[in-house]
């Protein structure tokens, strides 16, 4: 949004619900996320046994910004005090952080479980509660056992029992202290971005086969995962699981790509929610028919998009506790042109709906090669959540901005400010249910591709300091106060 079309429509909300009344509801809750390789470092510690970014990263460095490498990253696996330290400065409400499966499981199997990989996350769920932090853990955040990857990973049917077995150990080490789950992180990024674009572990390139078995497999294994706590946990534990979907909000170019934008939509998020949100479960139907056309023209005999058995379909169907979801940045589409070339799905071009790209001069582009500030589109994205699946309870589980570092980091504070007005707009005017906001990230960490270039962090850290020393950036104080106030009405002098 432009500063001129803020200021307009901060205005309106002014008219609309009291220019003071940027608070939040009460109980509305504040969180930050990490995820296990980004920050854990010690990939080898102990027993610890090797996941698929383990090897993604030590055969070919050169596929990461400067050959970085998690081996070390922020030492969080030594220096987990200092984290939760940080997590507590900020009164953070909730920390959200990912299990290395590998460092439980070191075979990937239940048949030996790691006594000191279990324990580390012990001691990072003790020390948080102890700090009235309550922990939110991510099952799995990319980091595949490399064993599982070699008998076939997400392309294996088979993925879906191995991760309820997993499931299984984790809920009964720590289901006694931990009420919040979400199974997968952003399976759009396990399936479409990996065998796509092969620049994520495994980097495996099966643009069409891949993709889609990954993509059905991940909605099983999430399935049987949540299905697991709700049988055998939930009675005596009474926590919460759901699934962290990554939500790209799409738009239409113009009018008349109003029906590809909404093919967008089903193609990135609809083949990740409605098999588990929509009242009639299974793929979203306008996919499922252009997937089998694509098929067939391409020359395969069976749509490239598996189906699901009826009783498949009833498994997925409904497992929630609540909706979950991830949101950095907003797309415009069009239909292609004769002759038009294409980039790849997701980052780029739509090349399956024969949709392409375009990013308007005001969204402003941050660090990331991807991202593109759009404040507007996340409470659109939650709008047609609403309008697609129904009323549900929303919890954000990332939302954050990309920068190149510094501690003075007023983009970030304006990139939160603005997202999170419009997440206010969304619950008092829209009378969205939206509970919980998850900031991405507590620290700088891992970036995946891009390596230690880009951060997203609250707090900076010196990663040529083997102490790994975490400095608050401006933002980390913005978000304390924000936590303190309940409310975006914090500017004072210091800020
Ligand atoms: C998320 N996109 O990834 C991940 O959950 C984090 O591990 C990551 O560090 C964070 O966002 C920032 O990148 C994304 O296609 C994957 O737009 C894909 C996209 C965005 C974020």
């Amino acid at each position: 949004m432009s500063w001129c079309s803020a200021v307009v429509f901060s205005a309106v909300l002014a008219v609309s619900w009291g220019a003071e009344d940027l608070s939040f509801p009460p109980g509305f809750k504040f969180g930050a996320a990490t995820a296990a390789y980004q920050v854990e470092g010690a990939w080898n510690a102990s027993d610890k046994g090797e996941s698929i970014w383990d090897r993604f990263v030590h055969e070919d460095p050169g596929r990461i910004f400067n050959q970085n490498n998690g081996d070390i990253a922020c030492d969080s696996y030594n220096q987990v005090e200092k984290d939760i330290e940080i997590a507590a400065e900020l009164g953070l409400h909730y920390y959200r952080f990912s299990l290395a499966w590998s460092r439980i499981l070191p075979t990937g199997f239940p048949n030996q479980i790691s006594k000191e990989g279990a324990d580390y996350y012990n001691r990072l769920i003790d020390g948080l509660l102890a700090k009235g932090i309550e922990p939110f853990i991510t099952l799995y955040h990319w980091d595949l056992p490399q064993p599982l990857q070699d008998l076939g990973g997400w392309a294996n049917p088979l993925i879906a029992d191995w991760f309820e077995d997993y499931a299984r150990v984790v809920y009964t080490l720590y289901g006694d202290r931990v009420k919040l789950w979400v199974t997968l992180n952003e399976p759009v990024v396990t399936c479409d971005l990996c065998y796509i674009m092969g620049i994520f572990a495994p980097g495996i390139v099966s643009p069409d086969v891949g993709t889609y078995l990954c993509n059905k497999h991940a909605m099983l294994a999430h399935a049987k995962a949540w299905r697991v706590y709700d049988e055998e946990f939930k009675p005596k534990y009474h926590g919460r699981v759901s699934i962290a979907n990554h939500l790209l909000w799409f738009e239409p170019l113009t009018e008349a790509d109003t029906e590809l934008a909404d093919l967008a939509r089903q193609h990135l998020a609809g083949r990740y929610c409605h098999p588990i949100y929509s009242k009639e479960g299974g793929w979203p139907a306008s996919i499922e028919k252009l997937l089998e056309k694509n098929s067939r023209d391409r020359g395969y005999n069976r749509s490239i998009l598996p189906t699901f058995t009826q009783e498949e379909k009833e498994l997925v169907r409904g497992t929630y506790d609540f909706f979950a979801f991830n949101h950095y940045t907003s797309r415009k589409i069009r239909w292609a042109k004769e002759g038009e070339t294409f980039s790849q799905w997701p980052l780029g071009d739509a090349e399956e709906l024969n949709g392409k790209i375009e990013i308007p001069e005001h969204w402003t582009p941050a660090a990331a090669s991807w991202f593109f500030v759009n404040p507007d589109g996340i409470r659109q994205q939650l709008l047609w959540l609403k309008e697609q699946y129904g009323d549900f309870e929303f919890m954000i589980t990332e939302n954050g901005m990309a920068t190149f570092g510094g501690l003075e980091d007023h983009d970030r504070i304006n990139f939160y400010r603005e997202y999170l007005k419009q997440i206010l707009i969304a619950i008092k005017e829209d009378g969205l249910n939206i509970t919980h906001y998850t900031a991405w990230t507590l620290l700088d960490n891992f970036e995946w591709s891009d390596g230690y270039n880009v951060k997203f962090g609250f707090y900076e850290v010196d990663f040529e300091d083997p102490l790994r020393t975490r400095r608050p950036r401006l933002s980390a104080h913005w978000y304390k106060k924000v936590i303190q106030e309940h409310s975006l009405d914090v500017t004072n002098d210091e800020l």
